[in-house]
């Protein structure tokens, strides 16, 4: 038993003082009032709606802490398998609601246990309201888009489904840039979104964890010199990690999960010489200057820069976590063969690579193995998720710069490589350029470390995110490693999402007609998603329709406030004739393969149809008849430095600009963007869509997580046949999706006919791109737009927008014809994409990868 160490005298005593939750709304005041006076150091007379959140949330948290402690606990005394999941973005949003949702009582009884009802009435009675207190908690916006929001899924799944994990990241004190438009561009703002201290974390202070940096390696010691035994890495620069712990609730259990983000410090020790030669100033810069080690997150979706900093993040992290991980594996006193059988390393992308190279070195240089054997052990543990194919986004680190700040892991690399090109060789004999291809190193020009491959030859398992891309990847660039390991390696988990947040946080109304039609007043099927498929048998009953698309316009409504908000209280969407208006959303980083161009070319060419019919002299009702009512909204963020994405973003604006304030056109068609799109405006933006758009270039997008988002809310889909789309339209049936476009197989030919023919341009996008070039939207700077033109006309058209244009404009106009033509066929469309969307709750990827990757088993509470 883990409790012998302890005398009875004072298990008996803490025992005694057992710290207890709040176990029904008289204690959850009491302990809510407690907060407020002690730790707040404030009262009744001045408790605002700040300290009400924060009050709140401690009292949540203590509970969530006490079944950590528990979890914890349970999980060291059975002596079970962890899974560590390994993300340099976790894109959490809001807690507070979240763990309301999750408390464990969740409508399970009506005993007055706290549920979210209760806390409310609670809250009521003590003069708040919930949806104001729940206002005031800033986004944990640590991360950039959907390969962050994935990490945050999944904790939320691992939790709910009982396994035991643990999220490992980075505390950084800056998230994601708030994003502001002025005159049209975008700006960004830090985000400190620690401004008023953070009642969710656990700040450890008592773990510090020092990491190393540059220096040399020593082999004095080392009578072979070989780089294969042990040596010593001598560190120049030292800095402390820090942890800061954050609980994670699962759904209807109590089981709670940690999630880890390392904090850098300057380390206690000082230069003496520094300090006595009177340079005291500086000597303090210097040790402040370690804390900006983990100050801020890197804003760049699908795309590397290759800085130093960056790098140095990414061995803080997995150092200070393989650390962490080491040491509480070697609490349990077996041998390092069973490593794998008690810890599964998934390593979320190529960002933490270096673990696998961390790994290797303590097992090497600290714990004395052998080497083969240390690198079975290293194989067994990790597994990488593959997220991208796009070549900019392939981390790839000079040799050079690797060299100075880790010189002992870049020996372990080349051996590494060695050994590996040797199994290639034997497999292979005399195949120099496959040799060449596949090696660890890429030898043309600077030589650089190619982080995936590294990632694929230090795993044992490598997956992708969406069926089309898991065999992408095979064919493409990870192509020679299927030929050398076979393909077993490889392997696809489907993306997917939490239906907690993403259903029942984000859309409380259509969460409960489901559970009133469903017959689940405990919500179940949030548990278990293939529930949905009752609604089935609603799909044509006009009064659930009727409820249904009720909820959709109270949705809308609150969008149109939020878009009201965006735009200082200028009503854009008319509210008159927003039931009959649809609202097309494209919500996502801005990228040129994600396409936001062609849907504002789209917009563009709509509006010029429009004016011409008005021209020829249609009314209103007539050219209404032809273009229905449509509200257009954007929202995303651009990485600072990505250029025509910023550029995308000003068309927006200026297109917004003109169409908007255009009289003739009035509520037919708006456009809107809204600003600083995040966690908590998803919630909103979401639930309130008719359409959405998912019109990347086949091939290009891994999976997409918000298409899953968009159906599992009601909004159907117009997109390619791309990612997750594919297999969404196989689940919902391709008769309530809006498929167009051309296929991922045809890419490369299209792209090559770009390049060695001049092709026509259609007529459709002829006439928008010269509209742009008439500086109807850009009447100071005709000139403002002609790189989004040149892209497509002298460029190569690399995304193929013009590929695709006609055949999206065809698509939106049966869109149009559906919705408004066919009103109760299109609720039936949204009736039965909600049905069909179980398969896309994070819980059954998390089980796929707990069975096939990770091999590891749920842990419940008793
Ligand atoms: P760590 O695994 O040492 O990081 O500890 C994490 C948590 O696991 C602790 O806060 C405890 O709640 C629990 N824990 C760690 N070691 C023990 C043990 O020896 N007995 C029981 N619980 C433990
Ligand atoms: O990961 C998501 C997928 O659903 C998306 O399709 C995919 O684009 C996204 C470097 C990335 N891939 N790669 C990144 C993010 C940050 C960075 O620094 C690459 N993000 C994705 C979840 O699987």
């Amino acid at each position: 038993s883990i409790d012998t160490m302890i005398p009875l005298k004072s298990r008996t005593l803490w025992n005694k003082h057992q710290v207890k939750k709040f176990e029904n709304p008289d204690q959850f005041e009491d302990r809510f009032i407690s907060h407020v006076e002690t730790n707040l150091g404030r009262s009744l007379y001045n408790c605002d709606d700040l300290a009400a959140y924060e009050a709140t949330s401690m009292a949540l948290r203590d509970n969530l802490t006490i079944d950590w402690n528990k979890t914890q606990q349970r999980i060291t005394a059975r002596d079970h398998k962890r899974v560590y999941y390994l993300s340099l973005e976790f894109l959490m949003g809001r807690a507070l609601d979240n763990a309301l949702i999750n408390l464990p009582s969740h409508k399970g009884d009506n005993s007055g246990t706290p549920s979210r009802d209760t806390v409310q009435q609670s809250l009521d009675d003590l003069g708040f309201k919930l949806e104001d207190v729940l206002q005031q908690e800033p986004d944990a916006a640590l991360g950039n888009g959907g390969l962050g929001r994935l990490a945050a899924c999944f904790v939320d799944s691992m939790a709910t489904e009982n396994i035991p994990a643990w999220g490992y990241g980075l505390h950084y004190q800056y998230g994601i840039f708030a994003q502001k438009i002025i005159n049209g561009y975008q700006v960004e703002t830090p985000e400190y979104w620690l401004m008023n201290g953070n009642p969710w974390e656990i700040e450890r202070n008592e773990i510090q964890v020092p990491v190393t940096f540059y220096g040399y390696v020593d082999r004095s010691n080392n009578p072979t010199s070989s780089t294969l035994s042990p040596a010593e890495w001598i560190g120049g620069e030292r800095v402390l990690a820090i942890p800061y712990d954050f609980p994670i609730p699962g759904f209807k259990t109590t089981t709670v999960n940690n999630l880890r983000l390392w904090q850098a410090r300057p380390t206690t020790e000082f230069d003496f010489a520094k300090f006595n030669s009177g340079d005291y100033k500086n000597s303090v810069a210097q040790q402040q200057r370690a804390e900006s080690l983990t100050a801020c997150l890197y804003p760049n979706d699908n795309f590397v820069q290759g800085k130093e900093l960056r790098l140095k993040q990414q061995y803080f992290w997995c150092a200070a976590s393989l650390h962490d991980i080491v040491r509480r594996f070697k609490k349990t006193n077996r041998p390092w063969t069973e490593f794998p059988d008690q810890v599964a390393i998934q390593l979320n992308d190529t960002h933490p690579t270096l673990a696998i190279v961390e790994l290797q070195r303590i097992l090497v240089d600290l714990e004395k193995l052998d080497w083969h054997d240390a690198f079975n052990i290293v194989q067994n543990t990790f597994s990488y998720t593959n997220h991208t194919v796009m070549q900019e986004a392939l981390e790839k680190w000079p040799i050079s710069l690797f060299g100075r700040l880790l010189p002992r892991h870049l020996e372990i690399i080349y051996d590494i490589n060695w050994f590996f090109l040797q199994e290639v060789e034997k497999k292979f004999p005399k195949d120099v350029d496959l040799l060449k291809r596949i090696s660890l190193i890429e030898e043309n020009g600077d030589r650089q470390i190619r982080m995936a491959f590294l990632a694929i030859v230090g795993s044992h398992k490598v997956n992708g995110v969406a069926e089309l891309h898991s065999e992408l990847i095979k064919t493409t660039i990870f192509k020679d490693f299927v030929k050398f390991y076979g393909p077993s390696k490889f392997t696809n988990v489907t993306n997917g999402i939490t239906p907690r947040r993403w259903l029942k946080q984000a859309n409380p109304k259509l969460a409960a007609l489901i559970s009133e039609y469903i017959q689940d007043p405990n919500d179940d099927y949030l548990l278990d998603t293939s529930k949905l498929t009752k609604l089935t048998q609603f799909a044509d009953n006009k009064e659930f329709q009727d409820k249904w698309n009720k909820v959709k316009l109270e949705n809308k409504l609150k969008l149109a406030d939020l878009i009201q908000k965006c735009y200082d209280g200028q009503d854009i969407i008319n509210r008159e004739h927003i039931g009959e208006t649809l609202f097309d959303i494209q919500v996502k980083r801005i990228h040129e393969y994600k396409r936001q161009q062609m849907n504002i070319f789209g917009v563009i060419y709509r509006y010029l149809a429009m004016k011409e019919l008005f021209k020829q002299g249609l009314t209103k009702e007539q050219v209404a008849k032809k273009f229905p009512p449509k509200v257009s909204i954007f929202g995303g963020k651009s990485a600072p430095g990505y250029y025509m994405a910023k550029l995308i973003i000003k068309l927006i604006n200026s297109v917004a600009d003109v169409v908007n304030n255009d009289p003739q056109i009035g509520y037919l068609l708006k456009v809107a963007f809204i600003p600083d799109y995040n966690v908590s405006k998803a919630e909103i933006i979401i639930p309130a869509s008719d359409l959405n758009e998912q019109i990347s270039t086949a091939g290009t997008e891994a999976s997409g997580t918000s298409n899953m988002k968009f159906v599992m809310n009601g909004g159907l889909i117009i997109g390619t046949v791309d990612g997750a789309n594919v297999e969404i339209t196989r689940e919902i049936g391709e008769d309530n999706i809006f498929l167009f476009g051309n296929l991922s197989e045809n890419v490369e030919e299209l792209r090559y006919n770009h390049q060695y023919h001049q092709k026509p341009i259609p007529k459709e996008l002829e006439m928008t791109l010269r509209s742009l070039e008439s500086g109807m939207f850009s009447p100071e700077n005709p000139n403002e737009f002609k790189p989004l033109w040149d892209a497509i006309e002298h460029h190569g058209d690399y995304y193929l927008v013009s590929d695709d244009f006609e055949s999206y404009l065809a698509t939106q106009e049966l869109v149009d014809q559906v919705y408004h033509n066919e009103q109760s066929e299109w609720i039936k469309k949204s009736i039965l994409g909600v049905a069909n969307i179980g398969f896309f709750s994070s819980d059954r990827c998390i089980q796929e990868y707990a069975d096939t990757i990770w091999n590891v088993e749920a842990l419940k509470p008793e």
